[in-house]
Order: structure tokens, then sequence, then C-alpha cells
């Protein structure tokens, strides 16, 4: 049996084929009889025939029922059964009628069917549904939320989900091939990784922990210990208070961490994993890309269709410095220790369309982790740091850094951002008996699959988001 993307699916219980293969390759498989599950999307047909347009993972396929073949019960209910209604069919491949073509006109691909033997239903769906699947009948968003399986029924939501997966799949691949192995850190931690404030705590039998907000402290634990190159793709938490299209307070982080490596070191890695993965989308999921493009012309007005383009490497590089002059240049009002907000990066893409690194941020804007070199200053004095961030337009997509090894600067480092050094002991000692020089990166899995799906809103490329006012479903 196959599904998607050739991969096997083995025959189950309930199938021996999937629709998606009956329908692209039904020519091999006239009059052979076969067993498939979906949903019904479609129950047409009176009387003593019925059409019923099954959906499952794979595609689509139409059923064939005739009174005469069935047992009457099983036909009745079938033909009364509301859409969305999970049923299973057997019955033998046929080609459907091809329909009357003008002279003239090509001829149309031949289009199969199963004509069925029996039909079960497997499990009724109730109506009205909350919300439709093939309707076009617009529905809020936080109604859908609220209803993502059913939501997820839909054949472009459906799509963005699958190239998650893609997404993840292609970005390990490609770091595996760089040497990077796959570790996992403990979501519940007793100090903060990225500063004080944002934690979410919680009871921990007899003392107080918190919810990791980045695996930050533990790969490089990891590294220090001699993994050399580790990624990790796992959850992430955020008490923030941020109501934005970009936030949420739970998030999938995808990090890295290398050995004997420095700040341009991992931003190599890193556009060379992104244009891996836009390279293998681009290659191998157009079908995805296209039940989306089909999606966003149906919308009033259309939107505009996504494409694949792969980016050329190297991605570029504005040093933070840079970038404040060009959005002084811009005509913001905006001096060099700022941060640089999504309306100022809109100033820099107007320059740099597509993604692009921002090195070099000043010492005093990123975290007590972060490597600086005391000869690196900002044109005030300032002094700068070796932390990046990666951004797509107006968007931060990543942020990481060559990272402090040096034990005494890392405890200055900490006392200076307001935190003690006592609460980091765990993390400060694994400096204290040889560290390699090393640097990594935290990239935000929602944000890069908004760009690729040209999603305006994180809360379409997270399954279940976890924002201010939701933690359910
Ligand atoms: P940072 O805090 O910048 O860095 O997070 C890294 C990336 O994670 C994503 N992100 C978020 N996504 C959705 N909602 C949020 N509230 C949210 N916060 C962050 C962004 C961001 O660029 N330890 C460092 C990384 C490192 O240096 O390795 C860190 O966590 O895409």
């Amino acid at each position: 049996m196959t599904g998607r993307d050739g991969s096997t699916w083995m025959p189950t219980s309930y199938r021996t084929h999937t629709l998606g293969e009956i329908a692209r390759g039904g020519s091999e498989l006239i009059d052979t009889e076969v067993t498939i599950s979906g949903y019904a999307e479609a129950i047409r047909g009176r009387g003593a025939i019925c059409f019923l347009m099954l959906r499952d993972g794979t595609g689509h396929l139409q059923a064939f029922l005739k009174k005469d073949n069935l047992d009457e019960e099983s036909f009745t209910n079938i033909q009364s059964a509301n859409r969305e209604s999970t049923i299973q069919v057997t019955g033998k491949v046929a080609q459907k009628r091809p329909p009357k073509v003008k002279e003239g006109e090509p001829t149309p691909a031949a289009e199969y069917e199963v004509v069925a033997s029996s039909a079960t239903i497997l499990s009724a769906a109730e109506a009205p549904m909350p919300m439709g699947v093939t309707d076009k009948v617009n529905v809020e968003l936080p109604t859908r939320l609220d209803n993502r399986h059913i939501d997820l029924r839909r054949s472009h939501v459906n799509a963005i989900f699958q190239l998650r997966g893609k997404i993840l799949q292609y970005g390990r691949e490609h770091l595996v091939t760089e040497g990077f192995g796959e570790m996992n850190s403990p979501k519940i931690i007793a100090s903060a990784s990225e500063g004080g404030t944002n934690l979410f705590p919680m009871k921990y039998f007899e003392t107080e922990a918190y919810l990791s907000q980045s695996p930050q402290l533990y790969k490089q634990l990891a590294i220090l210990g001699g993994l050399e190159r580790v990624f990790e793709i796992g959850p992430a938490f955020r008490a923030e208070e941020h109501d934005t299209y970009r936030h949420l307070n739970e998030f999938i982080s995808f990090d890295i961490e290398m050995a004997f490596a420095n700040d341009e070191d991992v931003m190599c890695v890193q556009e060379r994993m992104i244009h891996h993965i836009w390279k293998s989308v681009a290659e191998n999921d157009q079908n995805l890309i296209d039940i989306i493009n089909d999606w966003r012309e149906q919308q009033e007005p259309p939107l505009n269709p996504i494409t694949v383009d792969v980016p050329s490497l190297p991605f570029p590089r504005v040093e933070y410095s840079d970038a404040i002059e060009i959005i002084q240049a811009a005509g913001e009002n905006i001096t060099w220790g700022d941060d640089i907000e999504a309306h100022h990066a809109d100033m820099i893409a107007a320059e740099y369309p597509g993604f692009y690194f921002l090195p070099r941020w000043p010492m005093s804007m990123k975290p007590f982790y972060i490597y600086h070199n005391s000869d690196e200053k900002g044109p005030g004095g300032g002094q700068l740091s070796r932390g990046f961030d990666l951004n797509y337009g107006r968007d931060e997509m990543c942020s990481g850094g060559q990272r402090e090894h040096r034990t005494e600067i890392l405890i200055e480092n900490l006392k200076n951002m307001g935190l003690n050094p006592d609460d980091f002991s765990f993390y400060v000692d694994g400096f204290r008996f040889g560290a390699p020089p090393h640097a990594g990166w935290g990239l935000g899995v929602a944000r890069l699959l908004m760009v690729l799906t040209g999603a305006g809103n994180v809360r379409e490329t997270v399954l279940f988001p976890r924002d201010r006012r939701r933690c359910t479903p």
C-alpha cells in the first residue's frame, strides 16, 4: 500500500489500499477486490444508487453503491449518513465511465472508483458540525482552534501541518549530514536559562521549579561534555504577556550547539540547513504548496500564490550597527543600543528581501551566555557581542551566537545582568575543567513555517497553540 509521497503504508485491519493509491494507480488494480476506509466528504444519489466520495490521508476516491449489491440496511444507513462519518467499503476497482467530451476536446485522464459489495459506517458523524470541512463559508480563527480536529480535515490546513513535518524532517536530515546528533534536555528546570522573567513556576515536590524557557544551558553542558555537535527539537515555555501574531507561550524551538565554532560558523550551518529545507520542499512537496495555493485563490479577494524560492547562499549579513544606520536613513528616531523592532525590520527588509542575518548586537542587549571580544566596540564605544539574529522580512526567525566559555567572564556577565551566579553553579562549574569555544542557535519552527506557507499568524502553524487566553484544547 502506498501513501502520499510514495511512502509505504502497510495494509491494516481496516484497509488493503489507500485512496490515493487507487486514484493514481487504478489501471493496475482494475477488478482487484480492495477494502478502503475514509471520511465521507459527499454522499449523493437517491433511490437505488449512491455515490460516496471518500477522503483519507492520501487522497480522494469515489465508491459506487448499488442497492442490489449490498444488504439493504447498510445501503440505507450510508445513503442517509451525515458527511464526515467514517465509512469502510469493500469492492472491486473499476474505471469510471469517462464524461462525454465535445469533438476536438482532449480526452480526460482515466478515473477510478470502487464498486461496493459491502459497506459499513465505522463511526457516524453528528450534525450539524461546529464548522464545515469543504464548505466555502469563512470561519473565524478562534472557532477553528476550538475545533482543530475538524479544521485539520480542511485540505490546506492539513497541507500546512504536513509541511511542518517536512521542515523538521529536512532540517534533521541536513544536520545529521553535518555530523550533528539529536539530544533531549529536561523541561523541568530549577534556574532560568533566558533571564529571570517570563518563567512559568511549578511545584516540584517540596521545592519550586520552572518550565524550561529553552535548552540553552543543557545544550552547552552537552558540548562541554564532549558531544561536539548536538541539536534538539523541543518545547520552550515563555510566560510572556505578548499578544501578537508571532508570539506564543509554548513553541517548538529547533536548537543546535557546536564545539570549536564561532557565530559565523553556526550562521553558515543555519543557512545551509534552510537552503536544504527549501530545496527539498521545492523538489518533493509542490503538491502541498499547490493545495495551499488552491485555497488562496478561492479567497475573497484572492491571495497571491506562494512560491518556494530556494534562497541563494550566503544570506546577507547586516551588522547591527549598519542596520541602525539603515533605519536612521529611513527617517526613524533610533540610536545605537535600541532594540530593532518589527517596523524597523521592515526598513531593513526593503533593502534585503528574504532571509538576512543581523550579527554583532550590543552586548548589553544579549543574554549572559553570549561571548564578547573586548576589542570589538560599536560607534559610541559600546561593547559589541557575538550574538546574532536571523530575520525574514519583519520577523525574527532565530537568535544565536558564540558562547562565553571563559568562567570568570561568565560569572561577571551573570552579575552584570542582575543574576546570582550561585543559582547557576551547575552550569558555571561545567566551564571550570576545560571548555571548547562554541556557538549555536535556536530557531522558531512555527515562524519558519509561516514564511514557507505564507501564513499571517503563528497560530496557523501550531496545531494546538498556547497563548495568553488559550490553553485548550
Ligand atoms: P530566543 O529567546 O531569541 O533565543 O528564541 C529563539 C527563537 O525562538 C522563537 N521564539 C518564539 N516563537 C514564538 N513565540 C515566542 N514567544 C517565542 N520566543 C522565541 C523565535 C526566536 O528567534 N537560547 C536562545 C537561542 C540560542 O542562542 O541558541 C533563545 O532561546 O523564532
